[in-house]
């Protein structure tokens, strides 16, 4: 007998986090909340869910620590720049929706991906936007954000941002427009790179059908 669990490893609490547990939730597991903050045990399956700080998620996933993970696809492409995103994803799940975009002050006449020529440009996504900006053939400088990347031009740290929007508030909040569509972004599942242990194939094969099943239910 061995007491191996699945591990499916979580946000622990942000945007994320909320909607993950409803899809665990809405997959028949019953979560009992222990002690430990960062492991929550499965009541009812060999699954304990991992509950870490979303941009620890693509790793621990492609290391094998989690067998599942759900996250922002935005901090997928970040975290594997170079990587096939599409072997780890198993199932796009349709809620933390937003978009990265290039915004600038309301007061700039922007012209197109050639406006950043020689700009600099704040953003906590250096590597999505060095990609897109090598595709349209821009050179910029990017200057790496952790937060707040929307204070960047009235402090004159950079002359646009590249950032997520959902609703627009925050960038009119600050007096900037969106402009360029860099990336479309959802929570997306994935998965480890090697199947897990056999006697576990069982309850993994469940999961995702369970997931499935409540992702195409919710829409
Ligand atoms: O603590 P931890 O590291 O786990 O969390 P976090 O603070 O890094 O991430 P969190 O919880 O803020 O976001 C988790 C994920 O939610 C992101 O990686 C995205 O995949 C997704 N998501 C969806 C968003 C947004 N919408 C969003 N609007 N993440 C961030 N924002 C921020 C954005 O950065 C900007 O500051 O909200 C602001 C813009 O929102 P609007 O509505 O004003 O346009
Ligand atoms: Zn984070």
């Amino acid at each position: 007998m061995t007491d191996r669990r699945l591990r499916i490893a979580v946000q622990k609490s942000g945007r994320l986090a909320d909607r993950s547990g409803e899809l665990i939730s809405g997959a028949g597991l019953r979560i009992l909340k222990g002690a430990n903050e960062l492991l929550y045990r499965i009541e009812n399956q060999p699954i304990d869910l991992l509950r870490v700080r979303d941009d620890d998620i693509p790793t621990f996933v492609a290391d094998g620590v989690a067998e599942l993970g759900i996250v922002g696809y935005n901090v997928l492409a970040e975290h594997f720049p170079d990587r096939d995103l599409e072997e780890m994803i198993v199932q796009r799940l349709g809620f933390g929706s937003c978009t990265l975009k290039v915004a600038v002050p309301n007061d700039v006449d922007y012209t197109g991906p050639q406006w950043l020529e020689g700009k600099r440009i704040a953003t906590s996504y250096p590597n999505i936007l060095g990609k897109w900006l090598k595709d349209n053939g821009v050179t910029a400088e990017i200057v790496e954000m952790r937060g707040a990347v929307e204070v960047a031009p009235r402090m004159k740290i950079a002359h646009a941002i590249c950032d997520l929007v959902s609703t627009g508030a925050t960038l009119e909040a600050n007096g900037m427009k969106a402009t360029d569509l860099v990336l479309k972004s959802e929570a997306v599942l994935i998965k480890a790179p090697h199947a897990p242990p056999s006697e576990l194939a069982h309850t993994y094969d469940m999961l995702l059908r369970r997931f499935d099943g409540v992702t195409a239910s919710t829409g």
